[in-house]
């Protein structure tokens, strides 16, 4: 085998491009997993992980919980962001430090240069858990860059248009990767396929997704 053969076949694209502002940075989370996995601990303990109604009055089969000044919610009165977590009437956990240092790496690794998120959705999933497609516009200011990190399980990530019924890709999201998107691309529909059950070293059959935006 050449050098370059060898090159190719053990060093995957790093920064997959998914739209004209949408970007993959694969592994882009792994020098910070340790980090991640101890402060959401520390969150879960103040915040616990829940199943929130929809307002079609359905239970979501991911859980959920929230840190920042703001936090992402729904019941059966509408989608919303709060500075209380309805749960414990308190404030949201507070942002962890490496939490807004990796967004705002990330962010600027896609070219969105001084992303600082207001809010970051932990999402937890468990076998069979699903994301069905939706846009993600209850934040103020569509101009700030959302920026996901996948932790745990492999998932699959459906990344359609601008309308529910175009086309979608799938994206295969593994533990350390972070998508970028925003601008041209931040209305886009997206969801996640059904977890499937195979254990991953360090979180088991789970999946927690960070998603950081600029919500107030
Ligand atoms: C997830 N992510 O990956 C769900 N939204 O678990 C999202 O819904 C999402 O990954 C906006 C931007 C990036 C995302
Ligand atoms: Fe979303």
């Amino acid at each position: 085998m050449s050098s370059l053969e060898l090159f190719e076949t053990t060093e995957p694209e790093r920064r997959q491009r998914l739209g004209p502002a949408a970007m993959v940075l694969r592994g882009f989370a792994l020098p910070y997993v340790s980090d991640l996995i101890l402060a959401i601990d520390g969150i879960v303990a103040l915040s616990p992980f829940r199943h929130m109604v929809t307002p079609g009055g359905f239970a979501m089969s991911v859980a959920l919980t929230n840190c920042g000044a703001l936090g992402w919610t729904t019941d059966r009165r509408g989608y919303r962001y709060t500075s209380v977590d309805p749960d414990t009437g308190m404030p949201w956990p507070a942002m962890p430090a490496t939490f807004s240092r990796l967004a705002n790496e990330a962010a600027a690794a896609a070219d969105f240069e001084r992303f600082e998120p207001d809010a970051c959705l932990v999402n937890q999933y468990a076998p069979g858990s699903r994301l069905s497609l939706h846009q993600d516009k209850n934040e103020r200011d569509y101009r700030a860059p959302i920026v996901s990190v996948s932790l745990g399980v492999r998932a699959t990530f459906l990344f359609g248009g601008p309308a529910r019924t175009d086309p979608t890709i799938k994206v295969p999201l593994h533990h350390g990767d972070v998508v970028v998107w925003g601008g041209a691309d931040r209305l886009r529909y997206h969801g996640v396929m059904p977890l499937k059950d195979e254990p991953h070293a360090l979180l088991g059959s789970r999946r927690i997704n960070l998603t950081f935006r600029k919500a107030g």
